[in-house]
């Protein structure tokens, strides 16, 4: 295997995260998730934990926060088996 092959699919492991901002929670597609959103995702979500969530209380869940949040088990993780 050359060198730049190896390269391409380090590259191709690294961008791919366990867990990524779902589409249906970023329903506008700017990269981060709303309040509002992730109470449409997640009904229960109040907004003490979005607080919680936003650590650089921007207002805004971004892919950071959302990974630290599911790893926290704030909120539940995006498998493909449910
Ligand atoms: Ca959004
Ligand atoms: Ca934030």
């Amino acid at each position: 295997m050359s060198r730049v092959s190896i390269v391409a699919l380090l590259s191709s492991v690294f961008a791919l995260p366990a867990f990524a901002m779902p589409a249906d929670l970023d329903m506008d597609g700017d990269g981060l998730a709303s309040l509002a959103e992730l109470q449409t995702k997640y009904p229960e979500a109040s907004k003490d934990l979005f607080t919680e969530i936003d650590e650089d209380a921007d207002g805004f869940i971004n892919d950071d926060e959302f990974v630290a949040a599911v790893d926290a088990e704030l909120l539940p993780g995006t498998t493909s088996d449910q």
